[in-house]
């Protein structure tokens, strides 16, 4: 049992792009969650501000009603910052300032303009998850403003996304966590491979699929379609590529089948801040094949728990895949037990709060 140093009252901010529990947020949804559930089995205070039809019958939620935020990685780099008529971030903030008073600490999840700019604004400290690399100029000028400003309150994942930021000050780096125990470690996988995440461009699946069709191993894909037109084109220039998409499934489905996979694979077009699939995967015994970019680079150990290739190298995944025999499959699922379980995450969140409160 963690006995903790003090127990804090911590408001949680939800991401605006969707409700928690419907997959938009991706990632960060995941990761709000399993922090969430860590801070109570710690025996914090907490409540999460969240868009009404949040499904999260079991964490403590206020809901709060209006209209969502543009995906952040649809826009321009310059694109100015957008706020929709009866904003649900606005709302959202309006509450936490309104109800500031009652807690030791607000966390910010949001890859948004708004919450940083609030920040001088609060009494109460507001600690920032950044969820994503770098994307747009407002964004990037802000977070500038508040490290400088709120020493210790901008939190990363990894190395790789704080540096797409170009901070001059410190900053903590929380790698991130799953419940280890909602995955089965399988040690006899089927010929088969799989993708996982949402599927949209930067997350690169066509590189995946004509890893699938060049090799002829089947890939069986699972998540949210967030740009159906780059789904089709995907599905109209690889006609022969043995595909099957299963949807987006709740993590006990996902896992039942990315268990008996021989490998995961992940094709991040972009600086991924960390890639919660990838300690998916490890949990279920299942080695990872990645780009050497962003996340995966720090999670994966090459050789031992999967395999790192040169970026956008089709040909460096097929190389890999003909190697997986190589992978102790039981590496894996230790690599995530002791580096990325709710203990280590809970810790990891936990000194960060401590640090910003000087506690
Ligand atoms: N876009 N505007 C905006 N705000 C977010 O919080 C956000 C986003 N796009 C994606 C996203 N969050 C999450 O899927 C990632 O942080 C994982």
């Amino acid at each position: 049992m963690t006995v903790s140093v003090k127990t804090l009252k911590l408001l949680f901010v939800s991401t605006p792009v969707g409700p928690l529990g419907s997959g938009i947020g991706g990632g960060v949804e995941l990761t709000l969650y399993n922090i969430a559930q860590e801070m109570i089995r710690r025996s914090h205070q907490l409540q999460i501000v969240a868009p009404v039809g949040s499904t999260w019958n079991d964490l403590p939620l206020v809901q709060i009603p209006g209209n969502l935020q543009i995906i952040a990685q649809t826009q321009e780099r310059t694109a100015p910052v957008t706020m929709p008529e009866n904003s649900l971030l606005a709302n959202m903030w309006d509450y936490a300032r309104q109800v500031q008073g009652d807690y030791d600490l607000i966390v910010n999840f949001a890859y948004d303009w708004l919450p940083f700019y609030l920040a001088p604004f609060f009494d109460c400290a507001i600690a920032h998850l950044v969820s994503m690399g770098s994307l747009n100029n407002p964004l990037d000028q802000i977070i500038k403003q508040v490290a400088k400003q709120f020493p210790r309150t901008i939190g990363f994942h990894t190395q790789a996304q704080a540096a797409t930021f170009a901070l001059e000050q410190q900053y903590p780096l929380l790698s991130n966590g799953i419940d280890v125990s909602l995955y089965d470690f399988c040690s006899k996988p089927k010929q088969q491979l799989a993708w996982v995440g949402r599927i949209a461009p930067e997350k690169g699946l066509e590189d995946a699929v004509a890893a699938s069709q060049i090799t002829n191993v089947p890939l069986k894909i699972m998540g949210k379609i967030q740009d159906d037109l780059y789904w089709q084109k995907i599905n109209r220039d690889y006609p022969n590529a043995p595909l099957e998409y299963l949807g987006f499934l709740s993590t006990n489905q996902m896992q039942e089948v990315l268990r008996q996979c021989r490998a995961l694979l992940m094709t991040p077009h972009w600086v991924e801040a960390f890639g919660n699939v990838a300690i998916e995967s490890l949990a279920c015994g299942v080695p990872v094949i990645s780009y050497r970019r962003g996340g995966p680079s720090e999670i994966i150990q090459d050789g031992k728990t999967g395999f790192l290739v040169e970026p956008d190298s089709v040909a460096g995944l097929i190389a890999a895949i003909a190697r997986l025999d190589k992978i102790d499959r039981y590496a894996c699922r230790q690599q995530a037990e002791t580096e990325f379980s709710l203990k280590a995450l809970g810790d990891r969140f936990e000194n960060w709060f401590y640090k910003i409160l000087d506690i």
